[in-house]
């Protein structure tokens, strides 16, 4: 059975077809579920993937994926609220408030939300890098300002990146998880 991915980044669907490719065929739709205020994103993602399944009918599983950019010398900053901060700020003047810190360790972190007929799971990844001026035309959001061994996200191509990407990593626990539940 499909997959509704639901977000309206195609990013992260390319990622999750990527790496869900011979498990489940993934399906992107685009439905604006609540995005409770909360710090906890496994709190913002399982609401949303219950109200999604709810809403949506069909008895197709739902994904949500909620997660963001934490910048350790900002407090974590944008976080939560990385999408607001996407869209206002920007990833180039994001990187300039940045840079004149010491400290450039930053994270990305996900939760990966399932719901169906039988309830919500969730799976987090994270990982850790350093903030660079933006550098590479693949990827989307702060993958150009993301830095992991030597190439920021942007440089990678999507298994790359799905090999040791916060995503890449919720979505590993997803797909042990969904086995065994089929097994
Ligand atoms: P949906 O809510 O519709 O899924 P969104 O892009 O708004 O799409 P979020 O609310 O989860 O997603 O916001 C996450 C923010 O962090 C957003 O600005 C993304 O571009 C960014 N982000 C998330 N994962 C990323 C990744 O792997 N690489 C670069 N930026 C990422």
């Amino acid at each position: 059975m499909a997959i509704r991915f639901v977000t309206g980044n195609e990013g992260k669907v390319r990622e999750a077809r990527a790496y869900l490719e011979g498990v489940e065929p993934v399906e992107q739709l685009e439905y604006d579920y609540t995005e409770v205020q909360s710090d906890s994103l496994a709190a913002i993602a399982t609401y949303g993937a219950r109200e999604a399944f709810a809403e949506l009918g069909s008895d197709e599983p739902v994904l949500v994926d909620d997660g963001g950019l934490f910048v350790d010398a900002l407090g974590g900053f944008p976080g939560p609220y990385s999408a607001y901060v996407e869209d206002t700020v920007g990833v180039e003047r994001l990187w300039r408030l940045a840079k004149g810190e010491e400290n450039r360790r930053v994270h990305f972190r996900t939760v990966l939300a399932y719901a169906d007929g039988d309830g919500t799971e969730t799976f987090e990844g994270a990982v850790a890098g350093t903030l660079v001026a933006p550098r590479g035309d693949g990827g989307f959001g702060y993958d150009p300002i993301f830095e992991y061994n030597g190439q920021t996200f942007a440089e990678m191509n999507t298994d790359e990146k799905n090999a040791i990407s916060h995503r890449g990593r919720a979505l590993a626990k997803f797909a042990e998880w969904y086995a065994e539940r089929d097994a």
